[in-house]
């Protein structure tokens, strides 16, 4: 087994025992059962995976741990020792806005559904900052649900599951999300990532190119999805489909493509980002296929101005970081996720690694390497 995967299949035994010894602690008896669920980069594709464009994220060495128990009451009991807070609700779902409205969200779902009957003690805690374009809230409703599935409630495969957290995340939190999260979290696969059709839910795994490596790190910038800024542009996206009469702006063939470019401002920037976000999603999987990094980092370089320019979802702390990342020796550097602050992911030369790390760390403090 390659050193990288030993050790963090070691960290995830690590995490399975200290969840165990917390639902012990807690309860007083033993979880039926604990699942980890890590959180996902996108090295491209961005706002294409509600447009029916493709996307191509990959796993990070980070988790969300949740461990079960069914009870036969009709509530949830929900311990978090990171909010060092335990939590009693009602199976039926009511969101308030506190930390367990998801774990919540969950079995509420599976009880609307008639899945789920009676009560539930759960613990979760979680190593991946929230709120920074990592998908903490997919890894949450996906380990809640393969918890779930693990106790016998139901047998759905794992592109269902990714599915009904989509829902839940749509339905019963009021985040209009995509599938690309879900999807990642759920199937991708440690050390490759997953190129996805977000139209058809195919999926192919693609490996990065012999000795180079996409570093992840936190600009220090938070956001939150349900800000509302993205359902802006979930919402600007919808008029142009409008306009165009095209239910898959990503895919719009070259005449449409030009009638875009003539709507009003900012529909046709919006427009040209999913078209050719789109476009350069499938030529770095071209790119990768042929080992060809520096192809790879000049995309990633285009789809980070197309999201600053085009689609305006980044923030001036990003742009300015990912500039530099490229001048501390990276070959291509974008933010990654909803937008507006978060994360960013760079690529490089796996021997570089260090070194780029340090520098960055030097000229922002503020700067968590992931
Ligand atoms: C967030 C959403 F949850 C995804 O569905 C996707 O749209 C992403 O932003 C942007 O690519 O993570």
């Amino acid at each position: 087994m390659p050193e990288q995967a030993a050790a963090s299949l070691k960290d995830i035994q690590g995490k399975i025992c200290r969840q165990m010894s917390i639902f012990e602690e807690t309860f007083g008896y033993a979880p039926k059962t604990v699942q980890t669920v890590p959180g996902r980069v996108n090295i491209i594709g961005e706002h294409t995976d509600y447009n029916g464009g493709a996307v191509l994220p990959a796993l990070v060495d980070r988790s969300m741990t949740v461990s079960l128990a069914p009870t036969d009451g009709d509530t949830l009991r929900i311990y978090s020792p990171g909010f060092d807070e335990m939590k009693e609700r009602p199976v039926v779902f009511a969101r308030d806005g506190h930390w367990s409205d998801y774990a919540a969200a969950a079995f509420a779902f599976l009880s609307d559904k008639s899945l789920f009957r009676g009560g539930a003690d759960i613990t979760l805690e979680s190593d991946i900052p929230a709120g920074t374009g990592l998908s903490s809230s997919a890894a949450l409703l996906v380990a809640c649900l393969k918890a779930a599935r693990a106790i016998g409630v139901f047998d759905e495969d794992d592109k269902t599951i990714a599915l009904w957290a989509q829902k839940i995340e749509n339905d019963y939190l009021g985040v209009p999300c995509g599938i690309m999260d879900q999807m990642a979290v759920a199937l991708a696969e440690p050390g490759t990532a997953l190129f996805l059709n977000t139209l058809t839910l195919e999926t192919e795994k693609v490996t990065l190119p012999e000795g180079h490596v996409m570093a992840v790190a936190h600009s220090g910038v938070q956001r939150r999805l349900d800000e509302g800024r993205y359902a802006v542009r979930r919402a600007e996206c919808e008029e142009g489909k409008n306009l165009l009469d095209e239910p898959n702006p990503c895919l719009m063939d070259d005449a449409t493509f030009e009638r875009a470019l003539k709507l009003d401002e900012p529909i046709n920037r919006r427009m040209r980002h999913q078209c050719t976000e789109h476009k350069r999603v499938l030529a770095a999987v071209d790119a990768i296929l042929k080992g060809d990094v520096g192809e790879l980092g000049r995309l990633m370089d285009e789809s980070h101005i197309s999201m600053r320019d085009d689609f305006e979802i980044t923030h001036p702390v990003l742009d300015e970081m990912v500039i530099r990342a490229r001048h501390h020796g990276a070959l291509g550097s974008r933010m990654t996720g909803g937008g507006f602050g978060g994360c960013f992911v760079s690529l490089l030369p796996e021997d570089k690694l260090a070194s780029w790390q340090e520098a960055m760390k030097d000229e922002f403090p503020q700067i968590t390497m992931i």
